[in-house]
């Protein structure tokens, strides 16, 4: 793929206003982390589907995909655009007016996920800017009653995810910018500011509103709140100060309960307050190992280039062997891989972003064995690459040696190099390269608690070679 080479799109102007902020939100994710290690990332049946699926799409889409990024010759914005360049709150609702996006096409997306193999896919029912994207009583704020498209794309996607088996998620904001009950003091900034402005009256909107979302739009298996930051602790405050207060003003049990009581398997982010969370959200980094995953079920999500929202001057976009190492590292932890896309105004998912996409897809349809349904590496992970594993029905336990470098080699001097498993007192039984026709053996030894296989040949995949070894019986770790 042609990377146009033009200057690097880049939030550091953003950046410093609000890098304060994220320094803080980050502090407190920490010690979040740390405080919630009563967690069991198998505890609950509801979360079942979900390790299994490993790879979602995340759908960026609103307002903001019309200014795509440009604002008063500014290109670098996303879908903060509105607080970002300022925007008088009249001229943002006037957005509305414009968009119609009459080439979306529900199907078309969700063949997109699945070719790039995803299995989920979760899409903005409403950012921070407050405007919603499906047909809601409690605003007009929304794109039915506000857009010349007079079309709801959310009933649309979950017609077209029901006919294929896709599961779909709802992204919700608590932040939001246009609504007058919501104080411009909780984030720091309004459209239309209402000093009169009661949490409680923004909260019973939202329950409404989640109700209709989950009432009106068939099985919904993912809540995934988001807040930009907003009711921030003071920076010297206690944790667990924190951890009692947020949930307490946004009532965030009797919301969970609400929800639970229309689709009782429905999980939830760690976003709308302590109590209620099934699954950690790592943005825009892929957690270090042992960070998480020990105790955690988290879900890193990340953008295909710079920007959640549309950016028509985004030249940085992400290889297919990134987004392949970015799965595959995640998987090798227990956690899952949420992939941003923002489609455009005119409602088609950036061409770029589809190419990229689909090039993944094709190396995880041909490994989705070593995906799909895995459990973590059961130990450390090596400096070649990441392990995931599973456990076998004859009582074996086969590992996914995923070896990002191998050496490459040629016809006339093909590689021989060995890597090692380090840390298992298991015999092996077989190795073999997972893709390649005939099927290629590679032998392995145990020997004082490692595994040791010899590889040779040239990779089998450029970007990932797997290597399957299966182990006699279940892992039995070596004691230090
Ligand atoms: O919806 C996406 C973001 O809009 C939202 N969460 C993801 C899923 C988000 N909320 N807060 N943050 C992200 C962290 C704040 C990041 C910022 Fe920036 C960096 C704010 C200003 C600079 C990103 C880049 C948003 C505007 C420019």
């Amino acid at each position: 793929m042609n990377k146009p080479r033009k200057k690097r799109v880049s939030h550091w102007i953003l950046f410093g206003i609000m890098g304060p902020l994220i320094a803080v939100m980050s502090i407190q994710a920490q010690q979040l982390i740390e405080i919630r290690s009563d967690w069991n990332p198998t505890m609950d049946n509801r979360m079942e589907w979900w390790h299994d699926a490993k790879y979602g799409m995340f759908i960026h889409w609103g307002l903001y995909s019309i200014p795509s990024g440009e604002w008063n010759g500014e290109t670098t914005y996303g879908e903060w655009i509105m607080r970002g360049a300022d925007i008088p709150y009249k001229e943002y609702e006037g957005l509305a007016n414009k968009f119609n996006p009459v080439k979306f096409n529900a199907d078309e997306w969700v063949q997109i996920a699945q070719e790039a193999g995803m299995k989920y896919i979760v899409i903005t029912s409403k950012h921070h800017d407050g405007f919603c994207m499906f047909d809601s009583k409690y605003t007009d704020y929304d794109i039915i009653d506000r857009t010349p498209f007079g079309r709801d794309p959310l009933k649309e996607l979950a017609d077209a995810c029901a006919k294929v088996g896709m599961h779909l998620g709802f992204y919700y904001s608590i932040t939001d910018w246009h609504h007058p009950h919501f104080a411009e003091k909780w984030h720091g900034y309004h459209g239309n500011p209402n000093p009169e402005a009661d949490l409680d009256v923004y909260v019973e909107f939202m329950q409404n509103q989640l109700r209709e979302l989950l009432t009106n739009y068939g099985p919904i298996k993912i809540l995934w709140f988001d807040d930009g930051g907003s009711f921030m602790m003071p920076s010297d405050g206690p944790v667990e100060a924190y951890m009692e207060e947020h949930p307490a003003l946004l009532h965030s049990v009797e919301t969970m309960n609400m929800v639970r009581s229309l689709q009782p398997d429905i999980i939830i982010n760690d976003r709308l307050g302590y109590g209620t969370t099934d699954f950690m959200t790592p943005e825009q980094f892929v957690p270090e190992p042992g960070s998480y995953s020990a105790v955690h079920n988290f879900e890193s999500c990340l953008t295909i280039n710079g920007a959640w929202g549309h950016n028509k001057s985004e030249v940085n976009w992400k290889s297919p062997k990134e987004i392949i190492h970015e799965l595959v590292q995640n998987a090798s932890m227990g956690g899952n891989y949420l992939l941003n896309v923002g489609p455009m105004s005119n409602g088609k998912i950036d061409p770029v972003d589809t190419e990229i996409l689909r090039g993944a897809g094709k190396w995880i349809h041909r490994n989705a064995e070593a995906i799909f349904s895995t459990q973590a590496g059961p130990v450390p992970q090596p400096d070649w690459g990441r392990i995931t594993s599973r456990p076998l029905s004859n009582g074996n336990t086969r590992l996914y040696l995923h070896v990002f470098d191998w050496p490459r080699g040629s016809r006339s001097q093909p590689t021989q190099f060995a890597i090692t498993v380090a840390g298992l007192e298991n015999q092996p039984v077989q190795a073999y390269a997972l893709t390649t026709i005939p099927r290629r053996s590679y032998s392995a030894e145990q020997n004082k608690g490692s595994i040791v296989i010899k590889l040779n040949g040239r990779r089998p995949d450029i970007v990932n070679s797997v290597v399957v070894l299966d182990l006699e019986g279940s892992i039995r770790k070596r004691k230090m």
